[in-house]
């Protein structure tokens, strides 16, 4: 890891200005900035070769709780992309096994005893994450100290909404009908699942940011599943304390809520008090700005399938974005995580493009 820290990321010097402030977080706080911003939303995962040698070595969740492994991994992408940002290589279900729910991946998560009774989420445990998840705090100490200053480090968990379709569900889903028949048919013990999930995750995202963590993201993968009504309640409120504990333990640190296939409830987002939204690309992005407002910085929200085509049309398309997004406020990522069978000479495509044509434009 010493060589790493050395080699930095591979662009050479930061401008001087941008050693004061890095351009990611000014990009957050809606502040000028001589260009647009980049990291990508699973941006260290299987499409690179460097992390698929390592898993061959360590499975996932070795490599989660490894703070030297989960290290390495966060700064693959860094390495050699030259992304603006660096976020913890995790994963959204890492703190339920001390919540009493053990998590296998396989590569999606499996869980063997789901929850679905109110004596289920009686028994729910909500851990302070420095007992709980020593080694998520550890990692995000060793990052600090080896990333470069101008590459801050953005730590993450599950908003409580999709946290819980996990619990519920046992795994991934596609109608969510235990989720849905809990919602439904035990508001009163849906609620209380949520509550335990808020207070875990408050934990666990707070002491993030107390570890150094310089942004504090939520992903509410799958808060388009709701009706509006059903949305405030279930997925709004519980992610609002969240974010108001990290607000409360740091109140500079930019707060980034990701929701997924969430173009019914943007309205709604815009006054959950985050400071930066993420939107996947089922929405033109100048229609996401004019539905959030002014009071909030844009996070996207370019297809991910875009990368698995020639490089002359992701230039093309990252030109487009680049246009309809607002110039002061806007942080360039995909609508959603990378696919595994991305060429990684596509992504570095991507990052450059993003680099030169939200450069010149601000010259122009
Ligand atoms: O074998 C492997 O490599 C496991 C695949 C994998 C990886 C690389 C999983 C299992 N998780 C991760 C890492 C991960 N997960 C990161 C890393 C940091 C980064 O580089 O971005 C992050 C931020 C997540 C977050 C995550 N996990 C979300 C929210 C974001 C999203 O993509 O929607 C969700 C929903 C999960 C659950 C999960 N974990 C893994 C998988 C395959 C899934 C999705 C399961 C499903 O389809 O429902």
């Amino acid at each position: 890891l010493t060589e790493t820290a050395a080699a930095g990321t591979t662009r050479g010097p930061a401008p001087a200005n941008s050693a004061a402030e890095p351009l990611f977080l000014r990009a957050c706080r809606r502040r000028p900035v001589e260009r647009t911003p980049i990291w990508i939303m699973r941006q260290a995962g299987r499409y690179l070769p460097e992390y698929r040698a390592l898993r061959e070595k360590h499975d996932f969740l070795t490599s989660c709780r490894t703070p030297e492994l989960a290290c390495e991994i966060t700064l693959q992408p860094v390495r050699r992309l030259g992304v603006d940002a660096a976020i913890l290589f995790s994963d959204i279900l890492i703190p339920l096994p001390a919540m009493g729910v053990p998590v296998e991946f396989d590569p999606g998560p499996q869980i063997d005893r789901p929850v679905r009774s109110r004596a289920d989420v009686e028994a729910l445990a909500t851990p302070d994450a420095r007992e709980a998840t020593p080694f998520v705090m550890d990692a995000v100490r060793m990052l600090r100290g080896e990333l470069p200053p101008e590459v801050p480090l953005i730590g993450f968990a599950g908003a409580p909404f999709t946290v819980a379709t996990y619990l519920v569900e046992g795994g991934g889903s596609k109608s969510f009908a235990a989720l849905r028949g809990l919602l439904f048919g035990e508001p009163e013990t849906a609620a209380a699942l949520l509550d335990k999930c808020a207070d875990t995750i408050a934990s666990y995202l707070v002491e993030q940011v107390r570890a150094g963590a310089q942004a504090a993201m939520l992903f509410d993968t799958w808060a388009g599943l709701l009706a509006p009504e059903d949305y405030r309640r279930f997925a709004l409120e519980p992610a609002r304390r969240v974010l108001e504990a990290v607000r409360a333990a740091s109140p500079e640190t930019p707060r980034i809520y990701y929701a997924g296939d969430a173009a019914g409830q943007l309205e709604q987002c815009a006054g959950l008090g985050a400071d930066v939204v993420g939107v996947d690309w089922r929405i033109d992005i100048a229609e996401a700005h004019r539905r959030l407002g002014g009071g909030v910085a844009l996070q996207g929200n370019l297809d991910p399938g875009v990368l698995l085509g020639p490089p002359a049309l992701i230039r093309e398309r990252t030109a487009r974005l680049l246009r309809a997004a607002p110039a002061a406020g806007h942080v360039f990522n995909l609508g959603h995580g990378i696919l595994p069978m991305t060429p990684p000479e596509h992504a570095r495509a991507l990052v450059d493009a993003v680099r030169e044509l939200s450069a010149a434009r601000r010259e122009r």
